[in-house]
């Protein structure tokens, strides 16, 4: 038969399964779901979880792992803050032989033998998907395209690989120019800052793309203060689609989105009862996303949860 999996959600006198997470922060509508998925689904699967908010700091990042590898935890996760300078924690966590798994964001280390898995989207994939929207969207336009883009945090995955992934799509032809490109830190008040630049010094942006919803919702305020109308005058792809961001598509304001999801939750919990137990997991599992026009935002709003 195909039984449920019956060690999950103690019982079993063993106690239950400890999870040491290290949360990036709460710059966002993303991470705020992200965090609740991953609570509640510990909850739901009856593990003990050690929550902590690095305020979006590596170095507390850092700490956070120390103390859980002090409390011998059964399994650490992360999402790590930016890409680079894990490798000596990591050793720590291996050497206490207390298996990591990567949560939504991946590290640079060669060394994979740091961690047992990866779960999370193809940053670079999204990036593509936005610039493929942009290519299509322009096809039979002659004059240049002025875009201007809000980079998420420097240094994280999504930051690198969601402008890598753009910039390679539309280098295919000359007529896009990036006019200007800058962290808006993946939050609202540096995406409207940022953008009030971008417009205090190009007078003929026709795009913006943003990392992330978050940073496109603060530009559409710069731009509606400017005078200009967002969606029209200026069209916006984002990426992320959470609730603030669909509502901003379906009323015209931002013209597209790509999906990441932050429902990593239960996956999570599945893949720190494998590794707990002993078991392999496979190093790299992958979010299945899509992406939304206004027309199909207006159609999943009602039902998005979050
Ligand atoms: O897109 C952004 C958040 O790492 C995928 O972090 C995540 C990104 C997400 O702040 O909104």
């Amino acid at each position: 038969g195909d039984d449920e999996g019956g060690d999950a959600g103690g019982g079993g006198g063993d106690g239950k399964l400890v999870l040491g997470f290290a949360q990036v922060g709460a710059e966002s509508g993303w991470r705020t779901a992200n965090t609740k998925s991953i609570q509640e689904s510990a909850a739901e699967a009856g593990y003990e979880l050690k929550f902590s908010d690095a305020q979006g700091k590596q170095e507390n990042q850092i700490k956070a792992i120390r103390s859980f590898i002090t409390q011998r935890v059964d399994v650490i996760a992360f999402s790590p803050v930016v890409e680079s300078g894990w490798d000596t924690v990591l050793k720590e966590a291996q050497d206490a032989e207390i298996p990591v798994i990567l949560t939504d964001r991946a590290i640079d280390s060669p060394d994979e033998s740091l961690y047992e898995s990866f779960i999370g989207s193809d940053f670079v994939l999204e990036g593509e998907k936005a610039g493929e929207w942009l290519v299509e969207e322009y096809k039979d336009e002659t004059e240049p395209v002025n875009i201007v883009e809000l980079q998420g945090t420097p240094g994280a995955a999504p930051a690198n690989d969601r402008k890598a992934g753009f910039a390679e799509v539309i280098k295919a032809d000359p007529k896009f120019k990036v006019i200007a490109s800058q962290t808006g830190q993946f939050t609202r008040t540096d995406g409207k800052q940022v953008m009030e630049t971008f417009l205090n010094s190009n007078d003929d942006i026709d795009v913006l793309y943003a990392h992330n919803d978050d940073m496109g919702l603060g530009a559409i305020e710069a731009i509606e203060a400017a005078g200009l109308e967002p969606g029209k005058d200026i069209k916006i792809i984002t990426v992320d689609a959470v609730k603030d961001g669909m509502t901003a598509l379906s009323e015209g304001k931002i013209n597209f989105i790509v999906e990441c999801s932050p429902l990593l939750g239960p996956q999570l919990m599945e893949l720190a009862q494998t590794v707990a137990d002993g078991g392999t997991v496979e190093k790299r599992v992958l979010t299945e996303e899509t992406t939304f026009t206004p027309e199909q935002a207006k159609e999943v709003l009602p039902e998005r949860q979050y």
